[in-house]
């Protein structure tokens, strides 16, 4: 056997190349010389620099969600691990694999009051899925082959690995430098439900009188769409989805619901989820936005199947009749087959009487000529100006519950999302570069508030430098608008400290050197949008829209 040695650093760069990465998202620092000298060397990964790490871990994420792969972000030791911290988190509570890897302070120069040290195996214990440092060169194969399993088995999640700076320079075995490429995509081991199971769940399913899907972002993360038609077309019954859930059936079937719950959701959903009698959810954790505070279904209204991989959410929320854990895949693929020859006829009447009074609301205001500009007429206009293969994400505030609820995703897959695990502003400006890189071939749009805004403008700069066509659309108010409509619903008007100044930010992004409208009158929306749209390079258009609290939002109440 050949015995040679590479240096700790180009054993990470070729192990993450044989879990098939050929992307890396992220910032340089002092503890990361010896890793960023073994990707110019190796030259088999592109890097993209970010402005911050924050914004890698978004990019990762975003990059994650649409190609399928493992995203993979980087930073330096101390600011560069508190600053990726918080994209980590996102991920891993949206079930999305990113890998994270801190570079940090040699273990030589431990508790000796180094600059930028930190314990970066507690700050990240409790916020990812897995996670290590890396205290000698030659387990860094051991470590990345781990993390990977971590990532992509069973519910997906992130991993976040510390790599001192004199382990990167130490010998590893090039023997050692291997992968299973399989663990680089999700879901990477698929798990079977119990056939017993399966049985009680369709003998539950065949006795329905109004049977309701509600499906959360594990159908399309397992790529279950299919599946999931068949099924409904068998059964007759709707499909809802919950906002990561957008995808698992094309919208414009008549079998859809749409989006259900207290960010997106609107009372006419919500009368189709009370009228159900079995609720089956799939890879939807059932928690306060989908379930309106667990309120809608009422506990008890309906018999309930829950279908998860993750065998900790059947039964949490809900009193659970069947428990089916598995990929979502292979338990409604599982579900189909028990069904085979089943056909009931649907009665879709109602549900389709109550989505045509949800649009005929919305077209009504969405086609207002009004200044300031409804949220509903962006959402309208940007329907019409992209095509059915666009993506959108979407920031909290007025985009994530307007864009929900109204903006029609006419395909399955992931097309529109949202960061629906924390919901921290600005997070869709570095997805959405995350997501171009995916699906280069793709018109990519993020939409965010002018407070989101604020949180994610330094990232222009990498559209800019890239030449990303990634257009951004930011709703203007001058308010922390989703704030304040709770001050008014919930506490009498109070407002209190939620108004900021108005920024001009179409002028910001030229300064950055991105093509940009400001657009006061709804009559020249559509336009500004379509050259935006077309264009080669990034683009922005600044909406100056009427603020939340004055507006009529399609969610059926503020919770928490
Ligand atoms: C990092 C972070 N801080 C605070 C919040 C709480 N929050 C939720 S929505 C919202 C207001 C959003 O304002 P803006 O982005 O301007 O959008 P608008 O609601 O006005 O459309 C705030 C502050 C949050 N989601 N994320």
């Amino acid at each position: 056997m050949e015995i040679s040695t590479l240096t700790g650093a180009e054993a990470v760069v070729e192990m993450l190349k044989a879990h098939g990465v050929d992307i890396v998202f992220g910032l340089c620092g002092d503890t990361s010389l010896p890793l960023y000298d073994a990707m110019a060397r190796l030259g088999s990964i592109r890097h993209v620099l970010t402005r911050d790490e924050r914004h890698a871990a978004y990019m990762a994420d975003g990059y994650a969600r649409l190609s399928g792969k493992v995203g993979v972000c980087e930073g330096p030791s101390g600011g560069g691990a508190t600053y990726i911290l918080p994209g980590l988190v996102e991920a891993n509570e949206s079930s999305i694999p990113v890998l994270a890897i801190n570079t940090d302070v040699s273990v030589s120069s431990r508790g000796k009051f180094t600059l930028t040290e930190l314990d970066q195996r507690t700050l990240m214990k409790p916020l990812t899925k897995w996670n290590a440092v890396i205290d000698r060169s030659a387990e860094i194969p051991k470590v990345l082959r781990k993390a990977f399993e971590a990532m992509t088995s069973g519910r997906p999640g992130t991993a976040h690995v510390a790599l001192p700076f004199d382990v990167q320079n130490g010998p590893v075995d090039r023997n050692d430098v291997w992968a299973d490429p399989t663990l680089g995509a999700f879901p990477s081991r698929r798990v079977a439900p119990d056939p017993a199971l399966i049985e009680v769940a369709a003998k539950l399913l065949r006795k329905a009188k109004q049977p309701l899907f509600i499906c959360g972002g594990g159908v399309v993360l397992s790529g279950a769409e299919a599946e999931l038609l068949s099924l409904a077309e068998k059964l007759g019954a709707p499909v809802a989805t919950t906002i990561s859930g957008k995808g698992s059936i094309d919208e414009r079937d008549a079998r859809a619901v749409g989006v259900v719950g207290s960010n997106g959701g609107t009372v006419e959903t919500r009368a189709i989820v009370d009228a159900a009698d079995l609720i089956v959810f799939v890879g939807c954790r059932a928690g306060s936005v989908t379930t309106e505070r667990w309120r809608h279904p009422a506990p008890g209204s309906a018999r309930i199947i829950h279908i998860d991989v993750d065998p900790a959410v059947p039964g949490t929320n809900y009193k659970v009749d069947v428990p089916l854990v598995g990929d979502a895949r292979l338990c409604l693929a599982a579900l189909d087959e028990a069904l085979e020859g089943t056909k009931r006829e649907g009665d879709f009447a109602a549900a389709e009487a109550r989505k045509r009074e949800k649009f005929a609301k919305f077209e009504a205001l969405a086609r207002s000529d009004d200044s300031p500009i409804k949220p509903e007429r962006v959402v309208y206009e940007m329907q019409k100006v992209l095509d059915r293969d666009a993506i959108v994400v979407a920031d909290p505030g007025t985009p994530c519950p307007y864009f929900s609820a109204y903006y029609v995703v006419g395909r399955t897959g992931r097309r529109f999302f949202s960061n629906r695990a924390h919901g921290a502003l600005g997070y869709s400006l570095a997805a959405s570069i995350g997501a171009h890189f995916a699906k280069p071939k793709v018109k990519t749009v993020a939409v965010m508030g002018d407070g989101s805004f604020g949180m994610c403008v330094g990232e222009l700069e990498t559209a800019v430098r890239l030449k990303l066509p990634i257009t951004f659309v930011v709703i203007s108010n001058a308010v922390y608008g989703w704030i304040k409509a709770g001050q008014k619903s919930g506490y009498d008007r109070r407002y209190f400290s939620v108004d900021f100044g108005v920024t001009d930010h179409a002028k910001v992004a030229e300064a950055f050197g991105v093509k940009s409208w400001r657009v006061f009158e709804p009559g020249k929306l559509q336009e500004a949008l379509k050259q935006a749209a077309a264009h080669a390079g990034p683009t922005l258009v600044d909406v100056v829209c009427q603020p939340l609290h004055e507006a009529r939002a399609p969610v059926s109440e503020w919770v928490a």
